[in-house]
């Protein structure tokens, strides 16, 4: 698509149709649109699609990903670049029954083992920019093939019925104890939360959406793109957030989905004026928190309410604020409809954990039953680790984390997933990771080291072999070598102390 010319109009096969309608409810709600009705899909270079390309596509790659093996509740890994491909391979692994796992492209092949082995996938989806992992997933028997191979043209296979509860994809979430977890997302997760986001943000056939977002998390892939196709709406895909594409692109859109850091950008940009964005319908951040005062500062600026909710990759999105009405500042809004939230323990302020309970929950993580019993409330509950206070007019307001958790640029980094690694060089002793505040990503990643002995490996040395182990975005910015970590009287480590000390 990226590199072809515009796509004739084109109506999907009748059989995939009839599929498609019935006996598959996510992919209906997502593809379900007039054929030729409306171009749903744009790159960045001009070509277009229509649902019913769209759908052509999807059938053929089902088919694609059938004869490379892949059967009703397998797994797709993919780790690929970001293009409308990308997309295609979603809807058509759901299609072919299966549960697709995509995979951050900054991923090295270490942590790319770790998912190899735990998901158990039928097959892997690398393009040329990921090709280093082919030689990890062939070591593990796990056959690999490309987004050319698996969306080029062929006959249509219709998508495999599925039931609500059935899994559509997993996604792996960094944990509080270093390994990675996979939280299992159904059909019906997705598709509850893609009908109530559609109409409370009020998205149409009409709708553009700037998609500046990576495809490998749940703001990006599920977020991003089942909203507009549950609206038959367009969306533009760019490649990352380029912010001289973002004020190209903006005028031909009508919503814009990001991160905080997204606005921070925007704010710091001349060229998004008021006049700019007045044809812009809706700007939505999520994520991360978006501080009050860039909330502030960019209504002042453009005129605009951002509109924050708040989610979780376990929960797809769990509040919003208004359409209509208040966007608090500082705040992320009320339960979504057919979602409900509470206040655990809260203490005298009235905080406390946020957990949530509803059709977007995940039933748990992938074969990990230990981690899915301590997720849930006795009654059935998700926790989320989110510390939390509800105002008398029912905005939630996310105040901080029970969980140890960097967010740096809407990526999450457990820092116990990085300690383990620090600890595990020659020449350390014991680290600690945290986070720093940070003007562009919210938060940058910060560790503490203390060496065996004195001079026994130095900053660089450690950034060197955590290269090979870590994606980029979890990587220290910077490392403090300390004698000692501070520690309280029952021996924890004070992540406060250092992040004052760090930030003084
Ligand atoms: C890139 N880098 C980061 C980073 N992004 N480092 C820390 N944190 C990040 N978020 C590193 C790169 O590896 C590179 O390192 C250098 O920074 C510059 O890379 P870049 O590609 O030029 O960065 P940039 O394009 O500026 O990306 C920043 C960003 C991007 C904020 C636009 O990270 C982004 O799109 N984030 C969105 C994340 C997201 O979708 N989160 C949703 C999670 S779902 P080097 O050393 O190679 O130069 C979720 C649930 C919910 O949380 O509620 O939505
Ligand atoms: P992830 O595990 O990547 O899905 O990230 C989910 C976490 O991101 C949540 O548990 C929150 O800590 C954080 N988060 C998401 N949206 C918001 C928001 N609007 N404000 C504050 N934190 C948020």
């Amino acid at each position: 698509m990226a590199n072809g010319g515009p796509f004739v109009v084109n109506c999907a096969g009748p059989r995939f149709e009839v599929l498609l309608m019935s006996e598959n409810t996510l992919l209906a709600a997502l593809l379900g649109h007039q054929p030729d009705q409306a171009v749903f899909l744009t790159t960045p270079d001009g070509d277009v699609l229509c649902y019913g390309d769209l759908r052509r596509r999807v059938g053929q790659a089902t088919g694609h990903l059938q004869v490379a093996g892949v059967g009703t509740g397998d797994r797709v890994l993919c780790q690929i670049a970001k293009s409308p491909e990308g997309l295609v391979l979603y809807l058509a692994t759901v299609a072919a029954g299966a549960a697709f796992v995509p995979l951050n492209t900054g991923y090295t092949g270490a942590e790319i083992d770790y998912f190899l082995g735990d998901a158990a996938p039928a097959l892997m989806i690398l393009d040329e920019t990921t090709q280093d992992a082919s030689g990890v997933a062939e070591a593990r028997g796990v056959r690999v093939s490309s987004p050319a191979e698996l969306t080029a043209g062929g006959p249509m296979v219709g998508p495999v019925p599925r039931a609500g509860d059935d899994l559509a994809g997993i996604l792996y979430t960094s944990g509080t104890t270093g390994r990675s977890k996979g939280a299992m997302l159904t059909h019906d997760n997705l598709l509850s939360n893609a009908q109530v986001l559609t109409e409370l943000w009020r998205f149409t056939d009409q709708d553009v959406l700037l998609h500046a977002l990576p495809i490998f998390h749940t703001h990006g892939l599920f977020v991003a793109t089942n909203v507009p196709l549950c609206a038959g709406g367009q969306m533009r895909f760019l490649p990352r957030l380029d912010i001289d594409a973002l004020a190209q692109h903006l005028p031909d859109c009508t919503a814009m989905m990001g991160v905080p850091t997204f606005y921070t950008r925007m704010l710091d940009d001349p060229r998004f004026t008021r006049e700019a964005l007045a044809h812009m319908r809706l700007m939505i951040s999520g994520s991360a928190p978006l501080l009050a005062e860039s909330h502030a500062g960019f209504e002042a600026k453009t005129g605009h309410a951002i509109l924050e909710r708040y989610g979780m990759t376990e929960t797809n999105m769990i509040t919003s604020n208004p359409y209509d009405g208040d966007r608090r500042a500082g705040t992320v809004g009320h339960p979504l409809p057919g979602v409900e939230i509470r206040i655990a323990e809260p203490d005298d302020s009235g905080i406390g954990v946020v957990e949530v309970r509803g059709p977007n929950v995940t039933p748990g993580y992938w074969r990990n039953a230990e981690k899915t019993a301590e997720s849930f409330t006795q009654d059935g509950w998700f926790i989320t680790g989110d510390l939390g206070q509800v105002d008398a007019d029912g905005y939630l307001s996310i105040v901080g984390r029970q969980k140890d958790l960097v967010i740096s640029g809407g990526f999450n980094i457990y820092p116990k997933e990085v300690e383990v690694e620090i600890d595990a060089l020659p020449g350390v002793l014991e680290s600690a990771v945290y986070g720093l505040p940070h003007p562009d990503l919210g938060e940058a990643v910060a560790a503490a080291v203390v060496l065996n002995a004195p001079g026994a490996t130095d900053e660089g040395e450690i950034l060197a072999a955590l290269a090979d182990r870590l994606a980029r975005f979890k990587i220290p910015r910077t490392i403090r070598i300390l004698p000692e970590l501070p520690r309280n009287t029952m021996g924890k480590v004070q992540k406060n102390e250092l992040r004052a000390a760090g930030s003084g």
